[in-house]
């Protein structure tokens, strides 16, 4: 059939192709949160229905979209890791970025009655951004997962301390910024026991830790060798074992695992070292 005349301004659509063989990350964020939580009351300086919403949308962008690897979210950022080997829409980033954010976007709206069943939303309704950054090694992966997560602490220790001085301390937010300032994390640490009993290590870990979001396999012993079986894989036919690939057998483990949301670290060692397939050279 003929080409219509108009067809050639397809040619202007630019390639945006990410990197083969380099870890994606995707990191949404939500649009103008300060004044979205001010505006729905957010309760401060954690919302819990807040950080379960924004958790419920991720598990669903994980649900729909198998070849994430792991999520991690902090306050109104959620980072989805892709395997440095998806193939997924071509790696085009444009469309990972969209399918992300629209996703979870439309979810995030979706349940937002179930978890804040006496607020209903209202415009401007809620929006978020997002990019996409490729890591061309593990360790770059693994210290951007750190950064994020030394983030989530950093952030909540302070805004733990400047909120007990407002809320239980009673000063104004100009004071309790200035009795910050230049603070260390110690000092954040005894202002929050001495004056108002708090011990920070007694804080949910979902506020300290942030959310990790993850298909749940069975964890590998720190150390062990790393042997992750089908059952399926096990079958024979009159004695002979049924060879499947060890590709079928991945996509398989990986559609059935439940999916789960932990507030640990994922700083150490030991949190990888426990869940091999997450950065093994098979996804
Ligand atoms: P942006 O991202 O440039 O469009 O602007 P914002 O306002 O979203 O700024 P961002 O993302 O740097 O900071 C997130 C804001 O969301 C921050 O002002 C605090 C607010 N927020 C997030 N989670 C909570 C929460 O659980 N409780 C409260 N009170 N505020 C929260
Ligand atoms: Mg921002
Ligand atoms: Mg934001
Ligand atoms: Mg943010
Ligand atoms: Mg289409």
């Amino acid at each position: 059939m003929a080409n219509s005349k108009y067809e050639y301004v397809k040619a202007f659509e630019q390639p945006d192709l990410l990197l083969p063989n380099t870890w994606i990350v995707v990191r949404i964020d939500g649009r103008g949160f300060h004044k979205f939580s001010t505006k729905y009351n957010f309760e401060k300086p954690n919302d819990r229905r807040a950080l379960d919403l924004m958790n419920a949308a991720a598990k669903a962008v994980m649900t729909e979209l198998p070849d994430i690897v792991i999520a991690y979210g902090i306050s109104d950022e959620y980072s989805f890791v892709f395997h440095k080997s998806c193939a997924l829409f071509e790696r085009r980033s444009s469309k990972l970025v969209t399918t992300i954010v629209s996703t979870f976007t439309a979810y995030y709206v979706h349940l937002w009655a179930s978890f804040f069943p006496e607020t209903p939303l209202s415009a401007p309704l809620p929006s978020f951004d997002g990019r996409a950054v490729h890591y061309p090694s593990v360790q770059n992966l693994r210290d951007y997962m750190s950064w994020r997560q030394v983030d989530c602490h950093i952030n909540n220790l302070y805004n733990t301390a400047f909120w007990a001085l407002i809320q239980i301390g009673g000063v104004d937010a100009k004071s309790a910024e200035k009795e910050l300032s230049g603070s260390l994390a110690a000092d954040k640490n005894e202002i929050l026991f001495s004056r108002f009993k708090i011990n920070y290590n007694n804080e949910p870990e979902i506020y300290k830790k942030g959310s990790v979001v993850l298909r749940d396999y069975e964890l590998v012993e720190p150390g062990a060798a790393q042997e992750l079986i089908d059952e399926d894989s096990l079958k024979t036919v009159d004695g002979v074992a049924l060879s499947k690939t060890q590709e079928e057998n991945d996509k398989k483990r990986r559609a059935k695992a439940r999916i789960t949301v932990q507030h640990v670290d994922i700083i150490k060692d030991e949190f990888w070292e426990r869940r091999p397939w997450l950065l093994s050279n098979k996804p």
